[in-house]
Formats: structure tokens, sequence, C-alpha cells
């Protein structure tokens, strides 16, 4: 009996020891991917939902972060100004800058006419992950429901 239990245990060990072995320090880039909208996508009204998954990263809010690899996102929206090694500023919502730790953003009030967003991960510090990781999306807003646009000269979609 005593015998048996010792080869079991054996066993577990030597299971235990491989399923280790066999994990590398990783190094493996997270990834990022855009759900929604689809690239190139018609989107009708002034309100779009951006949706996106990733994995190999541990996703915290900012303010709740306890390492560095406890990352989060940024979304920029029309503009592309982050690079790596600087941190991205806050309190540019209206400007289009987000950060976030939710997999999804509703950009309100978005002009008719084409648009850019991208996904920045990020480490803790607002600073872009090294090497970038990055997803985009560019779609075109229809133009709103409802409201018709009456008079109209002038108007610049740019
Ligand atoms: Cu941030």
């Amino acid at each position: 009996m005593r015998k048996v239990l010792s080869i079991v245990c054996c066993a577990l060990l030597l299971a235990a020891g491989t399923a280790v072995g066999q994990k590398e320090p990783s190094k493996v880039l997270p990834t990022l991917k855009i759900t929604s909208p689809d690239m190139g996508a018609n989107v009708s009204g002034e309100s779009v939902k951006v949706s996106w998954v990733s994995s190999g990263v541990k996703i915290v809010a900012a303010a709740a972060a306890k390492a560095r690899e406890e990352g989060h996102f940024h979304v920029f929206v029309d503009r592309e100004d982050f690079k790596p090694g600087v941190e991205i500023p806050r309190d540019m919502e209206k400007e289009g800058i987000y950060h976030t730790a939710a997999n999804s953003l509703e950009l309100k009030g978005l002009k008719p006419g084409a648009h850019k967003v991208i996904v920045v991960l990020s480490y803790d510090n607002h600073i872009p992950w090294d090497p970038l990781v990055t997803a985009t999306v560019t779609f075109t807003v229809t133009g709103t429901k409802a409201p018709a646009r009456t008079g109209g000269g002038g108007q610049s979609s740019y």
C-alpha cells in the first residue's frame, strides 16, 4: 500500500515538474484585436461602439495596477500621436485620447465621414507596450438617423 502511494506521489511530482519545465518564461507579446466595428464598415448615427479583445496580458485599471505589466488600453480617435516610451497624456478625451481597462468604448458625437480608431496597449504607467501592441479600425459614419440637415451650404466634412 505504501509503495503504491509513493509511486503515485512520484508520478504527480514528475507530472508537475514536466508542466513547469515546459512553461517558458513568457516573452510572447500580448495580442490585441478590434472586433467591432468591422474594418471599413459604414456606421449610421453618431455613436459608435468600438470593441476589442486582448490576450497574454493582465488588464488592470491604472489606479489599481500593482505591476508595470498590469496594463490598460488607450484609444486614439482620429489621431495617432503615440510613441514608444512616451507616456500617453490624461484628460484628453475631448481631444480623442481615452484610457480604459474595459474592452470597449462608446464614441459619441462622431461627425459624418471617415474615422480611424487605434487601440494602444500600455503599461500601468501609460507608456505604450514595448514593442508596440496596437489594433486599428477605420470606418465611415454615414450621418445621423433623424434630424435632417437643412441648408448645408458651406458645410465642411473635415
Ligand atoms: Cu493610461
